[in-house]
C-alpha cells in the first residue's frame, strides 16, 4: 500500500459488486491469513469498496477478508454510530496492548447467520494497522468497537466467536446453524 492511495476508496463502495460471504463450517474460515504486501496494492484497492458494499448490505458492523474467501490479513469495521459512517480499513492489524479488565458483548457473525452469544474479551485494546492510504495508525478502542476489532482480527487466524465459548455452547450453535442452512438449501431447490 503506497501512501499516495486516495481515500476515495471508501467513497465508491456504493456501486461496488457484492462478494459472497463464506458460511461456517467452510474451511476458508479456518485459514491462517498472510500479511498484505506492497504487491497486493491493486488487489486491495479493488477489494475495499466491495467489502464495504457487502458489509453494509448484510448488514454488519465488521467484515474480514477470509470471510469473502481471501486469506489476507485485512479487515473493515464500521459501527455506524448514530447512523453516520465511521469506516475503518485495517491492513495487517495487530493488538499491541489490551486491558486486564474484560467485558462481555453479544456477538454475531455474518459467517454464522442468526447465531448470537455473549463473548468475554479484554474491555480496551490498542490496535496498530495500516489504513487505506498506506498510513500507519494506532487506535485505542473500548466497548463494542473493541469487541468488533478483536472479533475481526480473530478471523485472520481462523478463530470464530464460537471458539471462545464452551464446547457445549459451540456445538449447539454449529448444529443449529447446519440445520438452518440445510432447510434454506431445501427451500431453494
Ligand atoms: O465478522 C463479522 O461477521 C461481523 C460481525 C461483527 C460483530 C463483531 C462483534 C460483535 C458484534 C458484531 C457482524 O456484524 S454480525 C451482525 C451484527 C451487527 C451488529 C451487532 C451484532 C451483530
Ligand atoms: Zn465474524
Amino acid at each position: 500500500m503506497d501512501a499516495s492511495t486516495p481515500t476515495d476508496l471508501l467513497a465508491d463502495y456504493a456501486g461496488a459488486e457484492l462478494l459472497p460471504i463464506l458460511i461456517a463450517p467452510h474451511p476458508g474460515l479456518k485459514a491462517r491469513c498472510r500479511p498484505v504486501r506492497s504487491e497486493d496494492t491493486e488487489l486491495v484497492r479493488g477489494l475495499i469498496p466491495r467489502m464495504f458494499a457487502t458489509m453494509y448490505k448484510a448488514p454488519g458492523i465488521g467484515l474480514a477478508a477470509p470471510q469473502v474467501g481471501l486469506p489476507l490479513r485485512m479487515v473493515i469495521v464500521d459501527l455506524m454510530p448514530d447512523e453516520r459512517r465511521e469506516p475503518y480499513v485495517m491492513i495487517n492489524p495487530e493488538v499491541v496492548a489490551c486491558s486486564g479488565e474484560r467485558a462481555p458483548h453479544e456477538e454475531g457473525c455474518l459467517s454464522l447467520p442468526n447465531q448470537y452469544a455473549q463473548v468475554v474479551r479484554p474491555a480496551v485494546v490498542k490496535v496498530r494497522f495500516t489504513d487505506e492510504t498506506g498510513g500507519r495508525r494506532e487506535v485505542q478502542a473500548d466497548g463494542l468497537l473493541a469487541a468488533c476489532m478483536q472479533h475481526e482480527i480473530d478471523h485472520l487466524d481462523g478463530t470464530l466467536f464460537v471458539d471462545h465459548l464452551s464446547a457445549l455452547k459451540r456445538n449447539m450453535i454449529l448444529r443449529r446453524l447446519a440445520k438452518e442452512q440445510k432447510a434454506l438449501k431445501e427451500q431453494a431447490r
